[in-house]
């Protein structure tokens, strides 16, 4: 009979212990590259029986005995539309971006290896549930710790500096002149109407802008046309009606209240693991005033999922992130030999934030990767001396090219030395690649094993 408890007690434990759910929140921003990194991570699961992954430990000790993905209890989310994933890349064009929110779970059954569980129980299962949305929603975090006049004071601030400032002219016209006379309903949403229409020439810019909030105005998903979206933030120097303030006050309100603390309570609350993709290439092509904004737009991401004590996600979600991941996607865009610039890039860029994370006990790693490797290396010729490239198919017009996209610096910059550098990062297509087996990639095994590779004991 004690043997019996004891046994029940262990299995209990052996339960606990193998933390057989882990969820893993993708984080980035539109375009850097989530939609792709789950779609390859999906195939590099699902393929995993004939798959080269060298870096993910249990799988390279053979103890994966079986990957599949089953059926997500929360029945209301649609499930992340893998398929079709894989048949836009079969007709050689990217996933689209993303415009609602899905979700997967993948179950992995592998061999326990810890000599005294595996006692008990010789073969145990874990469950990965990982969620994909519009990476413009993910904007909107800041906003839970802000009130109408902080938002718009923040705004104005941001609006003002470069590259943004330059787009900026025709909303500054619009907002000082409508708001000198009394506003009607209609003059509102005449004026929400605009500043959405500022947002989208943000996004739409090449200048290589980031904090484009709210996220709901860009992508507003079911939420277009509502009465929620016409708000927009009032400039400290002019002097509005009460009664115009206390309904921007209550839009504003009801928009992070109804739309933003839900949405991040559904998706992000009991996340185990974060993942956060940064695309350095696009900052790199648009230079210094685009690097700053998106180093500021990252930080301040990363400290809102910070998990100090007086911060808004650690007061609701009490959260349990103990591994922060930041990725630099793309990697397949530079030459092997960049790799490291690459990194040490990124590093660079975000080493206050990372700082401030791991003050606070959190592991935090940076890595470089390939969600689906598209170009090749190559070595080309150029004023007789050899430069290492890369070779793939130009985007814009489906012909092969040979690219040398420039030297990532390893050291940062001074804003002098980076209107010095010229960078060419191109986009890729997708050349013919066979889909029933594991989708080329660049370290996404490394990727593996520093999200989950800690829960095969
Ligand atoms: N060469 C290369 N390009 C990639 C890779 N991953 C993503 N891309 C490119 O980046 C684009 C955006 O990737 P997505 O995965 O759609 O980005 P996302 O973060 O899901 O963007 P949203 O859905 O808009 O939030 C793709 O259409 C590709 O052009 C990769 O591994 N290699
Ligand atoms: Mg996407």
């Amino acid at each position: 009979m004690a043997i019996k408890k004891q046994l029940k007690q262990a299995v209990e434990l052996l339960d606990r212990g193998l933390d057989k759910n882990i969820r893993v929140c993708v984080t980035g921003l539109s375009g850097s590259g989530k939609t792709a990194f789950i779609t390859s991570l999906m195939s590099q699961l699902l393929h995993q029986k004939k798959a080269q992954l060298p870096f993910w430990l249990a799988h390279a000790e053979s103890r994966i005995l079986g990957v599949k993905q089953i059926t997500y209890t929360d029945l209301h989310i649609p499930e992340f539309p893998y398929k079709e994933a894989i048949s836009a890349l079969e007709s050689h064009q990217w996933p689209k971006s993303t415009i609602n929110i899905s979700q997967s779970r993948i179950s992995i059954k592998f061999e326990v290896k810890n000599k005294w569980l595996k006692r008990i129980q010789p073969h145990s299962h874990l469950n990965i549930d990982i969620i994909d949305y519009p990476g413009e929603w993910l904007l909107d975090l800041p906003l839970l710790d802000l009130n109408f006049i902080t938002w718009s004071k923040q705004f104005y601030e941001w609006a003002n500096k470069k590259p943004q400032s330059k787009l900026a002219d025709d909303w500054h016209q619009s907002v000082n002149n409508l708001l000198k006379a009394p506003s009607s309903e209609s003059d509102i949403k005449l004026l929400a109407k605009e500043f959405r229409q500022f947002l989208v020439r943000c996004k739409d810019s090449s200048e290589g802008i980031h904090l484009i909030q709210p996220g709901r105005f860009i992508l507003p998903g079911d939420l277009d046309g509502a009465p929620v979206l016409d708000f927009f933030p009032v400039p400290s120097h002019v002097n509005i009606s009460d009664e115009l303030a206390e309904k921007l006050e209550q839009r504003f309100n009801y928009y992070r209240d109804n739309i933003v603390k839900p949405f991040f309570k559904e998706y992000f609350t009991s996340v185990d693991r974060q993942l956060l993709l940064v695309d350095v290439l696009k900052v790199l092509n648009c230079g210094y005033d685009s690097y700053r904004e998106l180093q500021q737009t990252l930080s301040k991401l990363i400290t809102s999922f910070d998990y100090g004590q007086t911060n808004w996600f650690k007061r609701m979600f009490q959260p349990k992130i103990n591994k922060l991941i930041i990725a630099s996607s793309k990697s397949d865009h530079v030459p092997p030999e960049q790799h490291n610039a690459m990194r040490a890039f990124l590093s660079n860029m975000l080493i206050d934030a990372e700082n401030q994370v791991g003050y606070q006990g959190i592991d935090v790693a940076t890595v470089v990767f390939s969600a689906i490797q598209v170009t090749e290396p190559v070595l080309a010729e150029h004023e007789s001396k050899k430069l290492a490239c890369v070779k793939g198919i130009e985007f814009e017009n489906n012909k092969e090219v040979i690219n040398y996209p420039g030297k990532i610096p390893t050291e940062p910059m001074s804003k002098k030395q980076w209107s010095e550098q010229r960078y060419n990062f191109i986009d890729y297509a997708v050349p013919d690649l066979a889909t029933d087996k594991q989708l080329p990639h660049h370290r996404m095994d490394r990727l593996i094993e520093l999200l989950i590779g800690d829960k095969f004991l």
